[in-house]
């Protein structure tokens, strides 16, 4: 249903009061069944299960313990969430008490007073579980929006200000009465249950919404249609103003779209009391419907309609799989070869395809999409071009471009991308993956004949390892141009280091859609000569330059020292940890991340470049971002509930003190003996007076007081890329893209989230912050957690101390490779600071002197630690002695 993907479904079948079936099984003892009602709730989509065992026969806290314990040990069904509801605060406390995981109760309210309800709401709490709260006070049931909101906004504050809930945690159920009942006054209930939950969401952004939905349709039971109707359509317009989630039985609601018109109409004008007959005429109807249960079918869009070769192009350019193949084959009987096929109509629709991206009516991800079908069409007449091609030899591809990510690197998104779009441009693509060693690229660049070399890498440690290719291609002879892409290459470093390495053409790429581009220019033997001897006077240009940009003043490094931030250690008392010492995160689910995502950078691997969720409007790209949302939504939906990935993570909180620009870490809080060290930079630009020369180590006080830092490495699971393998390889680009994509989105998310658990209880100086999550992204809250490679801290190899202080490997699953790359790749690691005044910044150029004293501090040689610190060296390795200048 349309924009409902982001919405959560709880089964509403384990509750005594509203399924005689269940409610048989558990009088009857046969809590075996009763299993089975859970397990085909969880199986049909129940993303969370409401359990309830509200009968006066019963004891319902003995039941409720019986059947809790019982789904804890059902791993099928103990994914999801439980929805703990009852009326009796004793039976919730009593499932409150089994319950492993995330858990929900449902629900409390200010029906009796405020100190009730907050003593509830506190031992909730405890537990470390959400809350329904009832739109019901000490005046009853609220039937007005403003009533009802003005109760929801009442125990939100007393909730957020008297027992410590995040926004996140609670969740209101403002009710939802049943319409068209014969009685004037509940003509506007639904109305009022929408106006609320849109006033809800505009005050109260973090909470959720939720409602039981078959209420709503009470006076039509016995009328499957009328009820699926009504559910479908209550859902359809209450889930844009806020709506996130709903009791609902899944087998009673059907696609909105599938909804017949009339009765669609009808049952609008009585959720909306838009007529003063609504209720009458939908009862007129109803009968008409009564028996069918499920609404008529979609007929066959329009566009089935036109000759095979539109319908193909059609499907390309919006991406629709569904009839490919029988529309490919229906070509392919009427061609004289499967390759007509391909070179005919299906190319024709990729080209138009092409033509609307150049020309920025279509994005990247419907042209991932795209790929998508123009492969399934492929895949379906490939067999048949193998005959061809074995009796022809005939061979279809524009030319063959080799890519690889380069040793030591994992970078492999960005890569894929741009293989993607070569694809469909009808280049033949050989994508060997990632951290590829240098002689494996070139033995493999001769096997497959290839006519160019793509090298992709994501940290500078890998602009060695290009260099190393172009220098190893010269050796061997190779005359086929080389191509240089991802986030630390530039069209300098490209010019300076990897050009003078290699003859026949470096170039270097900025995006994927540049590369179609640059790879036709370059594949052709008229064109190519001329745009390489452009790009080769671009890149001398570059060198001409170079002293001027790479020979910076930087203040000597004792002025930048006595220019340091001033941490104001007598007066500020550095907070200790709540819990020191290392800690495995092993509680941390996918769905608790979820609301940590920081969805901009999301749409930016897209090349789509506007900020969220403004993206969503935007004139242009709007109607596409939010294809893709819904999509990574609903992909997320199925990560969660079918627990796609198994983040892991560690964090420890260290004594800690600063000693000049390391930061020393203490073996205990006797602080006599050193467990490691982590040797810090500190910036030697130019400053404005009042400026201080920053350095990490500046945060953290010096010995004689007590301090401490932290640090943490999380990931989002090997999974991510072996689904991502599993998608590519059954030809499916896009899902692979977004799978990696999420991936990624959530292993920032799970820094994030981790970061604010430190601040609030782990370290704790923070216990009381309650942010928001646009707050968090805009990282107002106090502490950084700078991660070695970013630019506070660019020398990736503090990793190697990191990990060994973590233990990485065994507490999370995480390895590094010689770059100092991670794996699974799809990671994050860094430090803590709490310092109120800790800030992010970057190193920028130092000098000489810095690098000297740097690699005597990191028991480096000079010539290694300038390789690592490449980008930010302000003069040109060779030309000045870091050795001399540091004695100077
Ligand atoms: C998203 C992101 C992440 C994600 C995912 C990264 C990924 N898988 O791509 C996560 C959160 C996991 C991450 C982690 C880290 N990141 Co990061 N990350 C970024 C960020 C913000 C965007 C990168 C991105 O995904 N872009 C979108 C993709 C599609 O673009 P792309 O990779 O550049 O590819 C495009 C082009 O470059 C080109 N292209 C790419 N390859 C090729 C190949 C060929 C042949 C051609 C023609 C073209 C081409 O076409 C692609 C499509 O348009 C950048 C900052 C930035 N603005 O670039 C930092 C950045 C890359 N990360 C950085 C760092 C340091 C890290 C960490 C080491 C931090 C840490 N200690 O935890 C880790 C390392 C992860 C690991 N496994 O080792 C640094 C690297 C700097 C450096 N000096 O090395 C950057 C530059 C941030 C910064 N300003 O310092 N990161």
């Amino acid at each position: 249903m349309t924009g409902i993907t982001r919405f959560i479904n709880i089964g509403e079948r384990t509750n005594v009061t509203g399924s005689a079936k269940f409610k048989k099984l558990i009088m009857g003892g046969d809590y075996a069944a009763a299993l089975d009602v859970a397990r085909d709730q969880v199986e049909n989509g129940a993303q969370i299960i409401d359990v309830n065992m509200d009968e006066g026969l019963l004891d319902s806290a003995e039941a409720m313990t019986t059947f809790l314990n019982l789904i804890a040990s059902e791993p099928d069904i103990s994914r999801v969430p439980i929805m703990i509801d009852s009326s009796k605060f004793e039976v919730i406390e009593a499932g409150l008490k089994c319950v492993q995981g995330r858990s929900v109760v449902n629900s409390i309210s200010l029906k009796e007073g405020e100190e009730p309800f907050l003593e509830q709401a506190r031992t909730i709490r405890r537990y470390g579980a959400a809350v329904v709260v009832m739109a019901f006070d000490e005046g009853g049931q609220a039937e007005t929006a403003q009533h009802k909101f003005d109760i929801c906004k009442r125990s939100y504050d007393l909730l957020t200000q008297k027992a410590g809930f995040d926004p996140w945690d609670i969740i209101f159920d403002p009710n939802i009465f049943a319409v068209a009942t014969g009685i004037e006054e509940h003509n506007d209930y639904a109305n009022a249950f929408f106006e609320a939950t849109r006033m809800i969401k505009e005050a109260m952004p973090d909470c959720h919404v939720s409602g039981g939905l078959s209420n709503v349709s009470f006076s039509f039971r016995g009328n499957n249609a009328v009820r699926e109707a009504m559910h479908s359509a209550f859902l359809y317009h209450a889930i844009p103003l806020g709506l996130d989630m709903a009791i609902v039985n899944a087998g009673q609601i059907t696609v909105y779209d599938d909804i017949p018109e009339e009765l669609r109409d009808h049952v609008e004008d009585v959720l909306f009391n838009r007529r003063s007959d609504a209720t009458d005429r939908l009862l007129a109807i109803a009968d008409k419907y009564k028996g069918s249960g499920e609404a008529t079918k979609k007929e066959d869009p329009k566009w089935r309609e036109q000759p095979v070769e539109k319908r193909l192009e059609h499907a390309l350019v919006h991406g629709i799989t569904d009839f490919v193949v029988a529309d490919t084959e229906e070509c392919r009987q009427k061609a004289d070869k499967p390759l007509d096929v391909i070179e005919g109509p299906l190319m024709d629709g990729m080209n138009v395809v092409g033509d609307l991206f150049g020309a920025g009516k279509m994005f990247l991800p419907q042209v991932v999409k795209s790929a998508r079908v123009m492969k399934t069409a492929v895949a379906h007449l490939l067999p048949y071009m193998e005959e061809e091609k074995r009796l022809s030899g005939d061979t279809s591809a524009k030319g063959k471009v080799l890519m690889a990510t380069v040793k030591g690197d994992v970078h492999d998104i960005g890569k894929n991308i741009v293989g993607v779009v070569l694809q469909c441009n009808n280049f033949d693509v050989v994508d060997m993956g990632v951290m590829v060693p240098t002689e494996d690229i070139l033995a493999k660049a001769r096997e497959e004949n290839a006519d160019i070399i793509g090298l992709s890498g994501l940290i500078t440690p890998s602009l060695d390892r290009m260099v190393e290719v172009a220098a190893e291609m010269k050796r061997q002879n190779f005359e086929v141009p080389l191509l240089i892409g991802g986030a630390t290459t530039s069209k300098k470093h490209t010019a300076l280091r990897i050009a003078t390495e290699y003859d026949h053409g470096v170039v270097h790429v900025d995006d994927a859609s540049k590369a179609v581009g640059v790879v036709s220019t370059l594949l052709s033997k008229t064109r190519a000569p001329e745009y390489l001897d452009g790009v080769r006077a671009d890149q001398d240009k570059l060198r001409d330059g170079r002293a001027a940009s790479d020979e910076r003043r930087t203040t000597p490094l004792a002025d930048a020292r006595a220019n340091a931030f001033d941490g104001g250690w007598d007066d500020y008392h550095p907070p200790s940890p709540q819990t020191p010492g290392l800690s495995v995160i092993d509680d941390m689910a996918i769905a608790d991340l979820v609301p940590f995502i920081d969805w901009s950078p999301f749409f930016w691997t897209w090349e789509m470049r506007a900020t969220f969720p403004g993206i969503l409007d935007h004139p242009q790209m709007g109607e596409t971002a939010r294809e893709l949302h819904g999509n990574a939504l609903a992909m997320l939906d199925r990560i969660v509930a079918e627990k796609w990935f198994t983040p892991r993570g560690v964090v420890a909180l260290w004594p800690a003190n600063s000693d000049g620009d390391d930061v020393v870490v203490w073996t205990d809080e006797d602080r006599n003996a050193e467990a490691a060290r982590f040797c810090m930079l500190r910036q030697q630009g130019t400053k404005s007076r009042d400026r201080a020369a920053m350095c990490l180590a500046d945060f953290v006080a010096p010995k004689g007081i007590p301090d401490w830092v932290g640090g943490f490495a999380v990931n989002a699971g090997p999974e991510v890329h072996e689904i991502a393998e599993r998608f590519k390889s059954d030809g499916n680009d896009y899902d692979s893209i977004l799978v990696q994509a999420l991936g990624d989105r959530l292993a920032e998310a799970y820094a994030e989230a981790l970061h604010a658990r430190v601040r609030r209880s782990l370290w704790g100086y923070a216990a009381d912050e309650g942010l928001r999550n646009d707050d968090l992204i805009a990282e107002k809250y106090r502490g950084i957690r700078p991660a070695p490679g970013y630019p506070a801290s660019p020398d990736h190899t503090e990793k190697r101390t990191l990990f060994s202080l973590l233990d990485a490997p065994r507490n999370a699953g995480l390895e590094l490779t010689e770059s100092c790359a991670m794996w699974p790749a799809s990671a994050v690691s860094g430090l803590y600071f709490a310092h109120p005044g800790a800030s992010y910044f970057g190193i920028g150029r130092i000098g000489a002197d810095q690098v000297a004293d740097y690699a005597a501090r990191k028991g480096m040689d000079i010539a290694e630690a300038e390789r690592w610190l490449a980008p930010n060296l302000g003069y040109t390795p060779g030309k000045t002695d870091p050795a001399a200048q540091a004695a100077e």
